[in-house]
């Protein structure tokens, strides 16, 4: 296993109920190290860019909506598999289908409004986290 870096987003249905703070402790109590972070508004441009995946997906509309209603918090994690260990520790889309003590278990409020993003991929994680961070602006602690 390496140590990897990936991309996590605190959600506005999460910063608007003030969980920034008990959903970083989740990170930080599995290992995963905080080394960049902001507090930002998306715009909706950056929300339409960052899921241009999904794009024609029927709740796109509505996923870009939730995403410029409130601020989010976008971090990079960074640890030993950090990538499958973070989407381990959010849990499943779905809230509903998501493992007990998972972030979206404990906080998610609907498939749309649930709490947080993560990286699926090494691909993906390299791409979003260059959509959000120089180089400059992560600082792994040594
Ligand atoms: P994930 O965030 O688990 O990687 P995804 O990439 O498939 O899931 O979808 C991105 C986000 O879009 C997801 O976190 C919430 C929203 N979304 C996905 N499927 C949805 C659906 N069927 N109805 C409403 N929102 C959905
Ligand atoms: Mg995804």
């Amino acid at each position: 296993m390496a140590v990897e870096r990936t991309l996590s987003i605190i959600k506005p249905d999460a910063t608007r109920r003030n969980l920034t703070g008990k959903i970083n402790a989740v990170y930080e109590d599995a290992g995963l190290q905080i080394v960049g972070q902001r507090r930002i508004r998306l715009t909706r441009p950056q929300a339409e860019a960052f899921y241009a995946e999904h794009k024609d997906r029927p709740f796109f509309g509505e996923l870009v909506e939730f995403m410029i209603s409130e601020p989010v918090v976008v971090q990079v994690l960074q640890g030993e598999n950090a990538i499958a260990r973070h989407r381990e520790l959010m849990g499943a889309t779905n809230p509903e289908k998501a493992d007990e003590g998972t972030v979206r278990k404990q906080f998610a409020l609907s498939m749309g409004e649930n709490s947080v993003h993560g990286s699926d991929s090494p691909e993906s994680a390299r791409r979003e986290i260059g959509f959000f961070f120089s180089e400059l602006e992560i600082l792994p602690c040594a």
